[in-house]
């Protein structure tokens, strides 16, 4: 199965966000990054496919909000990451 589409979204000086991205390079993922830093329809976008969202980075494997790095490291952690960026 082809890999699903990682979606990243960022802003600058985040260390959540660093570390997320960190993790995912570790596993080999490519992934989109948008910086939201300055707002946009980048930030819209991120809000509209997760409308709770308080903080960065928010993350998205294929058609799955993950939410934050926390929550990507818990997934890791819990051997369930490798699967579900495997698609
Ligand atoms: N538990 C969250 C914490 C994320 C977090 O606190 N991010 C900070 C930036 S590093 C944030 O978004 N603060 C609010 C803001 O910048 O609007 C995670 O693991 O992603």
């Amino acid at each position: 199965m082809a890999a699903p589409q990682i979606d990243i979204y960022t802003k600058f000086a985040c260390p959540f966000c660093v570390r997320a991205k960190r993790l995912l390079t570790e596993k080999g993922a490519v992934f989109n990054e948008y910086d939201i830093t300055m707002g946009g329809p980048k930030r819209e976008e991120m809000l509209a496919r997760a409308p709770n969202a308080m903080t960065v980075p928010q993350i998205f494997i294929g058609d799955i909000h993950v939410g934050g790095s926390d929550d990507l490291a818990a997934l890791e952690r819990e051997g369930k990451l490798d699967a579900l960026l495997a698609g």
